[in-house]
Formats: structure tokens, C-alpha cells, sequence
């Protein structure tokens, strides 16, 4: 019998074994049940492994083990994101190379992960900012070029004057540069864009068929902000062939339409304004001009606006309406103007009685008047309006729509809020841009068999400082080239990628880090993607898992990968607290991990963030439930040591919490509820403890069921107790649904009516839980294999039925 686990040694040697062995690196060319897990890589862009890194690779890796005993060959990649602002920013405070302090910081972290004892597969591993992989970056870029992806485009961007680059619209957060949380500006520069809008249906439709959180693809829905509606033309009055163009998500109201807004913005402004109204207007503008686009969308600001002096017909009452400037239209929206409708519409409505525009009822509830000033913004039955009176709203806005295509006065009409991603950052630590400016020819690519265009090391960082002009423009040996097309001297584009174009493909590098070919292994990226589960922060929802679905979707388009959506699951851990609030460096309420893992060790550390509340909800650290881990630890080591009895069968209710045990850590590490499986674990050591022996069968479980959590001392108690194979080479060990009888239920499995086969659950089973107890079965599987599932009724008690097509 042992005395205290010696968690130090035990860590050290299993963490030698599994590098040393080559545990974790599957057979890449031959896979067999393929499984590819992955966390979102790290920025070394501070110098240490944080909590939340912890508590996204620990957890995510508890969760890739219980996989690989359930028979799967595992692929788990790691590196580093490590070109970008940060690590800049980083570099330039402490007056170091950026090189420098991301490989110093890069070799600290790594020695870190290595510590969590994850079953990282270390040949694999990328470095963005290594001219190997961004040589691919580079290529990415070019190929997008070709495919007319890439463009180049005067835009007012958004630009931070602290870190003094452009940002994309998903960095900016609030009207604030989501780096530094300085204000941003808006800027009218030369930018290069990637024509993410061109896929934004694409990325819509895929949503319906990845396993992801829905409110994280309710959110990318929104984002992308699709409105279905018509464009509608309007004459100006007295000025012939001229006229302006609205896009309207309610055509049904155009008869209440008492006016036209334009951006102030819009070009079409100068060329309509009346000679009275023109100082008026021009002050309107600057004074626009200085605000910001969140300012002129908050909610309940004050709306304003000025008369241009000239008047449109609307098409259908026939009627002259008057044109006004409003900062509350934006130019960079739909066509940058409006038809206002007051009487459906209540920033419209509101506008209106400031400026005493009439109003019209167009739509209410029953099709009657109901007098006064009103707004009525609902759905209902339409009134003065003409041809379109009783019609309700959708057969309305159906109707204005074949009048518009006879007439040749508009169409139907689609409109994104999604915008084209800006990637140019007039930075120095990313991938520089494979363009050559030459006066002859143009914009010409760099020929892809002379890339990696080298990120030079010599720079001096305070040149550019203060200015809009990018680092490397400063310097002449980088920018002096001559043009691949015509030979004359020509200059290098300056700029460099934005770090989310790095991270957009890097899952697709993994699987063959060493490959000189291409981009990435095409075969084996066939082979072994979409990565199985994806693990990482809801933060970046609307960039970096938004690029890289628009990335995948580009590169299926082009023929060069078999797939079209990168994830086919994604979780998200939750927050962390500590006494009551978000752990933050602001908030001055960080753990640092390490003094914890000197004392505690990985395992105990790993298993406590479990412990500390749902995974993907989050809990809040306390130090003193970190003890209770250790002490549990303990406890598993000492009953694994227990004398073994042979031969009396286990008591009844031994047995049976067994395999209760079992079936909920079986299900609640599905559904990551890795909390609630820590705690049946722990039920079963307090049945377990209470015995001076222990029976063989039930220890080897044990040790398995620990296994995922604390993988090292489960390996040490399995070899300890004289097996010779790796725990995780054992199966993850099954349940006797009949010893879990008393309290579980038997329902029939049906697809579209016909019974396939029957499923064991407990009583208290939830929704979830029987579905996917259901959707294993082998026979429900053959049935549901290769259809669409329309609908999935479960019925208490009695059946599953699946609805296929
Ligand atoms: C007339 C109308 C009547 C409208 C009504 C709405 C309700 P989403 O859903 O965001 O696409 N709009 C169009 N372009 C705009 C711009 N550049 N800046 C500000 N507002 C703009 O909304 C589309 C609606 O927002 C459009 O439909 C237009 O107002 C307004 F009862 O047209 B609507
Ligand atoms: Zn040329």
C-alpha cells in the first residue's frame, strides 16, 4: 500500500512517455475512425499561459480523451497565433524585436502546455508568423486574387488612432478598436478587401447544417444581416432622367411614403440641393461628417435633419414629397436613402412630427382608419393605398413588386448588413501583401513561385509612428522591387494581412505542417476535416469563425478541398469568475495557473476547472475548492490500491451504483457536463471508500472513468496495478442497462413511423439525453444514414420518432 501520490514524478514521467512514444500522433495517412478535436491556438502575445487558456485546452482535452477510449484515432493539433497588434504592441513596450519577444514568449508558453499533459500532437504544430506557414498565408492571398476574392477599394474605414491601422467593422466593438478600446475613426483610404459578402447566403444556409450553439449561429445570422425588400425609384421633380433610388423592407407602405431621406453622405446631395437651402445643407454635412456611425444609430438620440429644397414623385399617389438629409440614414447601407413612411415606420414617425411632414395610415390591424396621428408599425390589412386597400401586408408587398418590375420602377431586392472584410493593416508584424504597384502595369501579384514575400527583420518601429503610412514603407530595400510583368522598377505593397486572415486556414495546415506542395496536404485534408469538435470563446463569433467559414467556403468553390463548412461542432467554454466578477487584469482579480500546478498539479488543477460550474456556463474560482480536489485525487489513489477480493461477487448496490456511474458520466461527458460526471465520480468513491477491498472489475473501471479528468494518475494506477497497455488504449468501459433498471425508462425508436429499435434511459432522462441515446443505435443509425432529418418528437415514456427525407 502506497503512502501520498507523488503527483510531481508521476506528471514528469507520464508526460516523457506519451512525447516519447509517440502517443498522440495518429497514423496521418491512414486514419482509421477518424477524429479531429481542436482549441482555438494561442497569441503569445503576453508571456505566460493565462486561466482561460486553461480552461479551454484542459477541459477540451478531458473531453478528446473520453473520444479516444471510445475507440476514436485522435488528431489534436496545437501553436501559436502569432503574428499581430498585440505581440507589436508587446514588442514596442518593452523595446524588443517583436521577433524576439514572440519566440521568447512562444518558448515559455510552450513549456507551459506541455504541462497540461493534453494529448497534443507536437509535430504538428504551427508558428503564423514562421516564413513556412505565412509563405501560405501569401498564397491564400493570391489565390483569393485570382478567384476576384481580393480586391482593392477606396472606402471610409475604420481607423484607431492609438494602434494607427484600420481595423475591420467585426474589430470595432461599441465604436471602440476592440484591441485598446480607443474611439475609432472613420477614414477614406486605399484598402485591401476579401468579398466575404459574395458568400453571405452560403454562410447562412451552411448554418443549418453544423452542430453549434444557436445563439452563437444566431448571431452570425444577425451579423449578416439579411432583409429581404424591394428597390423603388423616385423622380426628382423638374429635373428629368434624375432620380433616387430607396431599398425598402416594407414596399406595402410606399403610399404612406410623405417624403425621401438621403445620407448625408451622398453625392447625389450637392446635385438636388436648392441655391436657398445649400448653407444649410453643407453645415449639416460637416456636422455629420464629425460624428461617428454608432452616434448616428444610437437608440433614442434626438433625430435631425435638414430640407434640400427639392421634391420626388412618389411613383404611386403621384404626389411631389419633399427631399430631406438625415444623419439617421447611412450612406453605407441598402442605397443610402429612404422612402419615410410615418405612419408604419417610428424613427420615420418620430422624425416627422419634429419636422411637421404629414402622416399617413397605410397599415393597421383590421384595414380600418384609426384616426389621429398614429404609427402603426405591425402587419395588418392596407388602407389609402389605392390599388393595394385590404390586402394584408405580405400580399401587399407582393403586389407593389410585379407593379415595380411592369413599370420599370424597381425590383426585388436583397440587402446584407454584412460588409466585405477589410484585411490591409498598416502594420508591421504580419504577413506582408503579395502585391507589386508598377506605373506601367498596374497592381500585379507576386508570381506564387517567388514567394514567401519576407517580412524583413531590420525595422525601425518609431519611423511610422504618428502617422497612416505603414512601417515598412519606411523602408526602401523593401519596397524597391521590379515588376514581375514588365521588368521596370516598381514598389511592394507595405501592408500587411490582417492576423484573422492567419487564422482563417491555419486548421487546414495542420495535418501536414511539412508540406512544400501547397498551402496544405490535400489528402489528408480530405481525410481527417471538418474538425470534429471545435472548442473556444464565444468572442469570436463574428470574426475569426465567420472568416474562416467564408475561407472554407471559397476554397470548396475553387475545387481545392472536398468540404464546405471547417467545424462541424462548436462549444464554447463559459466565463470565469472570481469573487463575483469577470476575471480580467482590469478587474485585478487574475489567477495566475502555474503557483496552483506547482502545488496542486495538472490533474487536480485540470479537474477543478471542470468542477467549478458548467463548462460552457462558466464558475467562480475559490482556492479552497481547489483542496477538494486534491484530497479526492487522493482518495482515488488510495481505493485503487485497495486489497483486491477476488472472490466474493461486489455487493448488489456496489454493482449497481457501478453502472449508474457509468451511464451518467457516459452522458454527461457527451454533453460536456463535465462537472455533474466529477461529482458521480466522486458518489462512487464514497460508496467505494467504505470497503477494506476492492474487486477488480470495479477498480479497473474506476481508473478508467478518472482517466479522461486525471490523465496522468489514472495511467500511473493502471500500470501500477499490472497492465502493460496505455489506459487509453481501454476501451471507455459500458453499462448493464438492466442493472441500472429501477430507474429507467424503455421507449420505441421509430423513423417516419416504423419502429427500428428501443432505447434505455434513465427516468429523469432530458430531451437531449434520449435523442442521443436514440440517434446511436445501429439499427435508428442504418435508417437515419444519408437523409435529412426534418423532425425529431419524443414522445415520455413511451417513443422516439425521427421525421426523415
Ligand atoms: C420604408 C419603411 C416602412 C421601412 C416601414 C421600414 C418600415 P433592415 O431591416 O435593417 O434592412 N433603411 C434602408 N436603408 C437605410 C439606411 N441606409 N439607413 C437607415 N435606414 C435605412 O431595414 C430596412 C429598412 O430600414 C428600410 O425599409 C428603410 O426603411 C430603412 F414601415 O422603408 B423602410
Ligand atoms: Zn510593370
Amino acid at each position: 500500500m502506497s503512502g501520498k501520490y507523488p503527483f510531481r514524478t508521476v506528471e514528469a514521467k507520464w508526460q516523457r512517455r506519451w512525447e516519447e512514444s509517440g502517443a498522440h500522433h495518429p497514423d496521418m495517412d491512414n486514419p482509421g475512425r477518424k477524429f479531429y478535436s481542436l482549441t482555438m491556438y494561442s497569441y503569445p502575445s503576453g508571456d505566460r499561459l493565462h486561466i482561460g487558456h486553461w480552461y479551454n485546452y484542459g477541459p477540451a482535452d478531458t473531453w478528446t480523451r473520453f473520444k479516444k477510449m471510445q475507440g476514436y484515432d485522435i488528431f489534436q493539433p496545437q501553436g501559436f497565433d502569432a503574428f499581430g497588434l498585440p505581440a507589436e504592441n508587446y514588442a514596442i513596450k518593452h523595446g524588443i524585436h517583436p521577433a524576439d519577444s514572440t519566440a521568447a514568449n512562444i518558448k515559455t508558453m510552450l513549456g507551459q502546455l506541455k504541462r497540461i499533459g493534453a494529448m497534443y500532437d507536437w509535430d504538428s504544430y504551427v508558428d503564423t508568423s514562421h516564413p513556412d506557414y505565412y509563405r501560405w498565408t501569401q498564397w491564400l492571398f493570391l489565390k483569393l486574387y485570382e478567384l476576384g476574392l481580393a480586391v482593392q477599394e477606396e472606402a471610409p474605414v475604420n481607423w484607431c488612432p492609438f494602434d494607427e491601422t484600420v481595423l475591420a467593422n467585426e474589430q470595432v466593438s461599441d465604436g471602440r478598436c476592440e484591441r485598446c478600446g480607443t474611439a475609432v475613426i472613420q477614414k477614406e483610404l486605399r484598402q485591401w478587401f476579401f468579398k466575404i459578402t459574395r458568400y453571405a447566403d452560403q454562410l447562412l444556409e451552411g448554418l443549418d447544417r453544423i452542430d453549434w450553439p444557436e445563439r452563437t449561429k444566431a448571431m452570425q445570422r444577425n451579423w449578416i444581416g439579411r432583409s429581404e425588400g424591394a428597390d423603388i425609384s423616385f423622380q426628382v421633380e423638374g429635373r428629368a432622367g434624375s432620380e433616387i433610388k430607396v431599398f425598402t423592407t416594407r414596399p406595402d407602405t410606399v403610399f404612406g411614403a410623405t417624403y425621401l431621406v438621403l445620407a448625408p453622405e451622398l453625392d447625389l446631395v450637392d446635385a438636388i440641393t436648392s441655391t436657398e437651402q445649400s448653407q444649410v445643407v453643407q453645415a449639416y454635412q460637416a456636422a455629420t461628417r464629425a460624428q461617428t456611425e454608432r452616434d448616428r444609430i444610437a437608440q433614442g438620440q434626438a433625430k435631425t435633419g435638414v430640407f434640400t429644397g427639392a421634391y420626388a414623385i412618389n411613383p404611386f399617389t403621384e404626389r411631389p414629397i419633399p427631399i430631406w438629409i438625415a444623419d439617421y440614414v447611412l450612406g453605407g447601407y441598402g442605397t443610402g436613402a429612404i422612402m419615410a413612411v410615418p405612419g408604419s415606420d417610428e424613427r420615420d414617425f418620430a422624425f416627422a412630427q419634429a419636422y411637421g411632414l404629414p402622416i399617413v395610415e397605410v397599415v393597421s390591424p383590421d384595414g380600418k382608419e384609426q384616426g389621429g396621428e398614429v404609427c402603426y408599425p405591425g402587419e395588418g390589412l392596407a388602407l389609402n393605398s389605392g390599388e393595394l386597400n385590404g390586402l394584408t401586408t405580405r400580399a401587399a408587398f407582393e403586389q407593389v413588386v410585379v407593379l415595380l418590375e411592369e413599370r420599370g420602377l424597381g425590383k426585388r431586392a436583397v440587402q446584407y448588413r454584412l460588409r466585405d472584410w477589410c484585411i490591409s493593416r498598416q502594420r508591421y508584424w504580419g504577413a506582408p501583401i503579395p502585391m507589386i504597384h508598377c506605373d506601367q502595369c498596374g497592381v500585379v501579384p507576386v508570381p506564387y513561385e517567388q514567394l514567401p514575400v519576407l517580412l524583413p527583420r531590420e525595422i525601425d518601429l518609431a519611423a511610422a509612428q504618428g502617422s497612416d503610412i505603414s512601417p515598412l514603407a519606411t523602408l526602401a530595400s523593401f519596397v524597391n522591387t521590379t515588376c514581375p510583368d514588365c521588368g521596370a522598377a516598381a514598389r511592394r505593397d507595405t501592408d500587411t494581412m490582417d492576423t484573422f486572415v492567419d487564422s482563417s486556414w491555419y486548421f487546414l495546415r495542420y495535418v501536414d505542417t511539412a508540406y512544400t506542395e501547397g498551402p496544405f496536404n490535400p489528402q489528408r485534408v480530405n481525410a481527417w476535416l471538418p474538425v470534429d469538435m471545435y472548442i473556444g470563446g464565444v468572442e469570436h463569433t463574428t470574426m475569426h469563425l465567420l472568416y474562416a467559414r467564408f475561407i472554407t467556403k471559397a476554397l470548396h468553390e475553387a475545387g481545392l478541398i472536398r468540404f464546405d463548412e471547417p467545424f462541424q461542432r462548436l462549444r464554447h467554454q463559459g466565463t470565469i469568475t472570481h469573487m463575483g466578477r469577470k476575471m480580467s487584469k482590469r478587474a485585478g482579480n487574475v489567477v495566475a495557473p502555474d503557483p496552483f500546478i506547482e502545488r496542486y498539479g495538472a490533474d487536480v488543477f485540470r479537474a477543478y476547472l471542470m468542477f467549478m460550474g458548467p463548462y460552457q456556463e462558466g464558475g467562480d474560482w475559490n482556492t479552497s475548492g481547489i483542496t477538494g480536489l486534491a484530497r479526492f485525487q487522493e482518495r482515488v489513489w488510495r481505493i485503487a490500491q485497495l486489497p483486491l477480493n477476488g472472490a466474493a461477487a461486489p455487493p448488489d448496490h456496489i454493482l449497481r451504483k457501478q453502472h449508474t456511474t457509468i451511464r451518467a458520466v457516459t452522458g454527461d461527458l457527451e454533453a460536456l457536463h463535465l462537472n455533474t460526471a466529477i461529482s458521480r465520480i466522486m458518489e462512487l468513491t464514497n460508496a467505494l471508500v467504505k470497503q477494506e477491498y476492492i474487486h477488480e472489475e470495479q477498480r479497473d473501471i474506476l481508473i478508467a472513468l478518472i482517466a479522461p479528468f486525471m490523465p496522468h494518475l489514472a495511467e500511473e494506477l493502471w500500470e501500477l496495478t499490472g497492465h502493460a497497455s496505455s489506459i487509453f488504449a481501454v476501451t471507455w468501459p459500458t453499462y448493464d442497462p438492466a442493472l441500472c433498471a429501477a430507474d429507467t425508462m424503455t421507449l420505441g425508436v421509430t423513423v417516419n413511423g416504423k419502429r427500428r429499435g428501443e432505447v434505455t434511459v434513465p427516468i429523469d432522462a432530458d430531451e437531449e439525453l434520449i435523442l442521443r441515446e436514440s440517434g446511436e443505435q445501429e439499427a435508428v443509425q442504418r435508417h437515419l444514414q444519408g437523409k435529412k432529418i426534418l423532425k425529431r418528437i419524443v414522445i415520455p415514456g413511451r417513443v422516439v420518432n425521427y421525421v426523415v427525407r
